[in-house]
């Protein structure tokens, strides 16, 4: 059992691997509080309920991840494995839903967070567009993200990559380039909602004690294949010795102690919360029954950016620079960001 250790204090609370663009106005509405009778849950495991030490346990712990905070979760059910493209294209199916990333982005909407007398941009800049990973062909400093994420138009969750690639084959990869609002229409659809930010942390321990990661405290290179995460040297050189460079199909690797697959790794997941990077300061020191987040948003390295959290990792985390799959680590978007390594899965309460 790993002890809580002393945080170091990088110079940022918290790390982005993203860009954010905005493309839609971030006013939301809340999610939707499914109820667990007549929800379809198969495909679900019943996440008990407990107590946990919310928050991070190892020295790569971002100070965004502290303090470790006592959270009391209600018991719920979890999607065992991210939603996958051929239920988000059974989902557009029975509903005809467009997603962000294939909508122009809405002038109207964005102007207002301007400020007054923004020039309204090229056309080719507004038109439908997601964000897609680029290798570079050698090592680059690691603080710009622009070098390896492009804002590529026609690139969404039916072209990963842009125009001429394709979901055919990978129908059970996860779905991608869905943006938080995409995700909450499916979990509308389906009967179910995102996940709280508490509740993903607390089903991704698996009932470990301070684990650091979701199958305990062993490295994530050491034996076996864990999760599908970058290998190599980011972002220019990918080993694929867990075998993939992208998504992976779901349940790839063994599944942590509640029965649930890729919570490390493979992609992203959007979560209920908005993202507050001095959230946890407010529930220090006392015990919180099922928190649901801030009621604000703030992250000092956008302070004008409202975002929802998103959890576990992607195949392109990697020690060298994110190791977003760790239990605790906390990411944050803008919620009309879609990215070709961010997806979803979906939860229903058991109460
Ligand atoms: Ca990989
Ligand atoms: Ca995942």
């Amino acid at each position: 059992m790993a002890c809580q250790q002393t945080p170091k204090q990088p110079q940022t609370a918290g790390h982005s691997c993203t860009p954010t663009q905005s493309r839609f106005s971030s006013q939301v509405s809340t999610t939707s509080q499914a109820k667990s009778t007549e929800v379809n849950k198969e495909g679900m495991v019943l996440i008990p309920g407990g107590a946990f030490s919310m928050g991070g346990d190892d020295d790569q712990a971002w100070r965004d991840e502290y303090p470790k905070h006592e959270v009391v979760i209600d018991s719920f059910w979890m999607d065992v494995h991210e939603v996958t493209n051929a239920q988000f294209a059974a989902f557009v199916e029975a509903t005809g839903y467009v997603t962000t990333a294939e909508k122009a982005v809405d002038w109207e909407e964005i102007k207002k967070e301007l400020p007054l007398g923004t020039p309204k941009p090229d056309t080719s800049q507004l038109a439908p567009a997601s964000l897609v990973f680029v290798s570079t062909d050698k090592p680059v400093s690691l603080r710009d993200v622009s070098q390896w994420w492009q804002w590529r138009q026609g690139a969404n969750w039916r072209h990963p990559e842009g125009p001429g690639s394709s979901i055919a084959g990978k129908e059970n990869h996860p779905v991608v380039h869905v943006s938080w609002f995409d995700a909450l229409a499916y979990c509308e659809w389906a009967g179910k909602r995102l996940p709280t930010e508490a509740e993903w942390e607390y089903a991704s321990r698996g009932g470990l004690k301070d684990a650091v990661y979701a199958w305990g405290n062993e490295g994530l290179r050491s034996g076996t294949s864990k999760a599908n995460t970058w290998e190599g040297a980011f972002p220019y050189r990918n080993d694929q010795s867990d075998g993939f460079y992208t998504t992976a199909p779901v349940q790839s690797y063994q599944a942590n102690n509640y029965g649930l697959y890729d919570m490390a790794g493979n992609v992203w997941e959007w979560c209920a919360d908005l993202y507050h990077e001095d959230y946890y300061k407010t529930l220090a020191n006392k015990t919180t029954h099922n928190p649901q987040g801030p009621e604000t948003s703030y992250d000092s390295n956008e302070p004008y950016a409202l975002k929802r959290v998103s959890r576990g990792g992607s195949f392109l985390c990697h020690d060298s620079y994110c190791s977003g799959y760790r239990n605790s680590m906390r990411m944050k978007t803008t919620p009309d960001t879609g990215s070709m390594h961010t997806g979803f899965r979906a939860v229903v309460s058991a109460l």
